[in-house]
């Protein structure tokens, strides 16, 4: 029946089930069942239900009467709604996800033994969770905020769960310290306000008090806080983990995930409009791509260091809040994933799926990080609150490999173990521990000396190099961001001790930020650097410096603005190349019903109208001229907001014919030279021609810098996200 069962899911479904990436598929479908109009109604012990609708009652046909207890049915749906939620994550309860596959392309035997990262005609069925992390599970996908980015991979070995963000460092050193960092950027406890925000006075309170979060709260101030969509984002394990080879040779790693689309952001003003306009805005993004077929992908990357040279660098290897500098320690890639299947069931596979830092698979070992030796205790723990002891044996959870062991009982176990023993060793040598040769499990025989202390290496003390390296590494742009994104944040601070604090702190960076950012915010003006500034840059920090992939626009929304009497043949044209280069056109008119073209023949029935869909939701804009069309659209004041906006948020806008006129009306800034000449003409990121005839769209569009026709700018306008010479140019009106 159509519509019932997710198309999507099925397609890639059946396709995958004959592949080692099926293998998680084929193990769901025990426990997967799809509704039809052959099921019947019944309660959960089986018995058909003759209705849905009333409660047994003594009554009558004139009087209604009580409801009776003795209603078997009524009491069952009421008792399950009544216990339908189990507690959010205590953090990172916002998020969603998606099925996949990874595929290591270049096997990497000479630092580990674990297939996973060796065998290249290995495919491994994967889990991905992306989320949030201060707000609730309702809130909105564009907050400011640190990115989840959880994979669990269903290796033949086992589970191996790698539970990083898209930041590569973290606020805190030590794991004791995450209850206050989380309880201070979460909701105050007096008024639980602000939902989602680190903008308070809380966060930035614990912000100042630890100085070891200042790299981090760099970055969480960058643009990499506000994400274009989970499909631009990188990800990192954070942790430093080890990797053991076949020889028992150890060394150092850090994981990376980099995105095949690049690694994009919003502008702040559209993220904080999006939280209400679309607040699942990231999650059906994902969804809207794997269901158009257009999968996410990621190249997987270690850095690697030999553990002879653990003590080499002015800083220390083990401490999460510093990254290990590309020209100190290149990034490998080795490695693919895709994710090609949307969940079946929100609950079942998003809500229930746990990660547990602990679950790691042989030749791949923890470090003595003492932030990760933490989170191993932490996440088990967690799972059990939050979905009880039998956790793993939920449908997500479990492995595609076999499990067997003498753990038993507990609420909610429902494997039948059939044995007459459930302790080892046994008279039946059964379930005996595996060797070695087996595959089994054998730790790292690390050498450990020292005194039992609560202590931190010196080199964990150093709190502002890289906070520092950071900054230096960013464009102007990117400067230019993160000094507002402070100034809102402590001008939502309204205790003066917070704020005046923090400015002086951001003197430990930068000067010149710290100037600006207290003249904006309040609080005394630092006449002296805090400490002097290094100088040295790591330009990969930097994600508009950051060596991109080939230009694309696959996946992006463009808008086509529309009116009736507008220009069929140029509308065709940019329809059919946005559609032939995979990126996702949009049709926005003054209402859903038909709209008829200047020939009166051709019609178009839009998407969406001005009013319901903003351009805060599309990534350019392309208006098809036509002069009815346009006198309409320029006397329409949603319309022409659409093109300011868009235009105030550094978007690419392309016009053609009258439409031309239309921009000059709604930006209205003589410095953007528009004109509708026969020529193609581009400034700052508006390309405008007279006419748009398919004979001049070439035969392919080419979408690479210096391209010449108008289509060709237009998508490489698109390609580069957003046009930063724009904002560099102060041309973004505010909007
Ligand atoms: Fe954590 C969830 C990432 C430090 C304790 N964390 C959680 C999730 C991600 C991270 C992506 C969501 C997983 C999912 O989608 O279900 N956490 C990190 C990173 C950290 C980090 C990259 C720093 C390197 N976390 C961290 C520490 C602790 C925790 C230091 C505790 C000592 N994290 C948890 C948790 C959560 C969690 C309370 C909540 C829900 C869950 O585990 O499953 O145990």
């Amino acid at each position: 029946m159509a519509g019932l069962v997710p198309e999507s899911v099925q397609k890639v479904a059946h396709a995958a089930l004959g592949s080692r990436e099926g293998d998680k598929l084929k193990d769901l479908a025990h426990n997967t069942k799809d509704m039809t109009d052959k099921d019947r109604l019944t309660t959960d012990y089986g018995v058909k239900q003759s209705t849905a609708d009333d409660w047994l009652k003594a009554g009558s046909n004139d009087k209604t009467g009580p409801l009776l207890l003795e209603d078997p049915f009524a009491r069952e749906r009421i008792m399950r709604f009544d216990h339908e939620r189990i507690p959010e994550r205590v953090v990172h309860a916002r998020g969603a996800g998606a099925f996949g596959k990874f595929r290591v392309y270049d096997g990497i035997d000479e630092f580990t033994s674990a297939p996973v990262l060796t065998d290249t005609s290995r495919e491994t069925p994967v889990f991905v969770r992306f989320s949030t992390v201060l707000g609730s599970r309702g809130s909105m996908d564009t907050a400011r905020d640190v990115r989840g980015f959880a994979v669990k991979f269903y290796t033949e070995e086992g589970n191996w769960d790698l539970v990083g963000n898209d930041i590569p460092v973290f606020f805190i050193q030590d794991a004791i310290k995450f209850p206050d960092v989380i309880h201070a950027g979460k909701p105050e406890p007096h008024n639980e306000v602000p939902q989602a925000q680190s903008a308070h006075n809380n966060f930035w309170d614990f912000q100042f008090n630890h100085t070891e979060a200042t790299h981090m709260f760099m970055w969480a101030m960058s643009d990499r806080a506000i994400p274009r969509s989970w499909r631009m984002m990188q990800g990192f394990g954070v942790n430093t983990f080890t990797l053991i080879n076949a020889k028992g040779e150890r060394h150092f790693v850090k994981f990376t995930w980099t995105p095949e689309l690049g690694v994009h952001s919003l502008v702040w003003d559209e993220a904080l409009k999006l939280g209400g306009q679309d607040p699942d805005f990231h999650r059906k993004d994902l969804w809207e791509a794997i269901a158009n077929g257009v999968f996410p992908k990621w190249k997987f990357g270690i850095q690697a260091i030999p553990e002879a040279d653990e003590h080499k660098f002015d800083f220390d290897i083990l401490d999460a809040t510093k990254v290990w500098p590309e020209d100190l320690v290149p990034t490998r890639y080795i490695g693919e994933m895709e994710l090609n299947r949307n969940p079946d069931e929100f609950f079942t596979q998003v809500e229930q799926i746990a990660f547990c830092t602990s679950h790691i698979v042989p030749g791949i070992g923890f470090s003595d990080d003492p932030l990760l030796q933490g989170r191993n205790f932490s996440y088990f723990d967690t799972q059990i609150s939050r979905l009880g002891v039998n956790f793993e044996e939920l449908p997500i959870n479990r492995p595609t490999c076999p499990v067997m062991n003498f753990n038993r009982d507990g609420a909610l176990r429902h494997t039948i173990t059939r044995s007459t023993v459930n302790y080892w060793p046994n008279r039946f040598s059964a379930c005996p521990p595996a060797t070695a040769a087996e595959g089994a499990y054998v730790e790292y025989a690390q050498k450990v000396a020292g005194i039992k202390a609560r202590l931190r290496s010196t080199k964990f003390q150093d709190h502002f190099s890289q906070a520092q390296l950071f900054w230096n590494s960013m464009t102007p742009i990117e400067k230019h961001h993160i000094i507002a994104a402070f100034a809102f944040e402590l001008d939502h601070c309204e205790d003066p001790v917070v704020y005046s604090r923090m400015v002086n702190r951001l003197a430990d960076i930068d000067f010149a930020l710290a100037q600006t950012v207290a003249e904006r915010v309040g609080g005394d003006v630092p006449t002296e650097p805090g400490r002097p500034n290094h100088g040295r840059r790591a330009p990969a920090l930097s994600q508009i410096e950051f060596p991109g992939e080939a230009p694309t626009i696959k996946s992006r929304r463009v808008a086509i603005l529309v009116a009736d009497g507008y220009d069929a043949v140029a509308y065709d044209a940019a329809y059919a190349a946005l559609s032939a280069a995979m990126a996702v056109p949009l049709v926005i008119g003054p209402r859903r019903s038909k709209v008829v073209a200047a020939d009166g023949k051709a019609s178009v029935q839009p998407h969406h109208h001005f009013e319901g869909f903003r351009s805060t939701m599309v990534d350019a804009v392309f208006i098809p001229g036509g002069a009815k069309a346009v006198e309409t659209l320029g006397k329409n004041g949603r319309a022409l907001h659409w093109v300011r906006e868009a235009f105030g948020h550094l978007k690419v806008i392309g016009a053609t014919g009258e439409a031309v006129g239309l921009v000059e009306k709604a930006i209205g800034l003589p410095s953007v030279a528009v004109s509708a000449s026969g020529e193609v003409q581009e400034s700052y990121g508006v390309v405008t021609i007279k006419e748009l005839r398919p004979d001049s769209l070439g035969e392919a569009i080419a979408i690479a810098k210096g391209a010449t026709g108008f289509m060709e700018k237009f998508f490489y306008g698109i390609s580069q996200h957003r046009c930063w010479e724009r904002e560099l140019a102060g041309l973004n009106a505010q909007v």
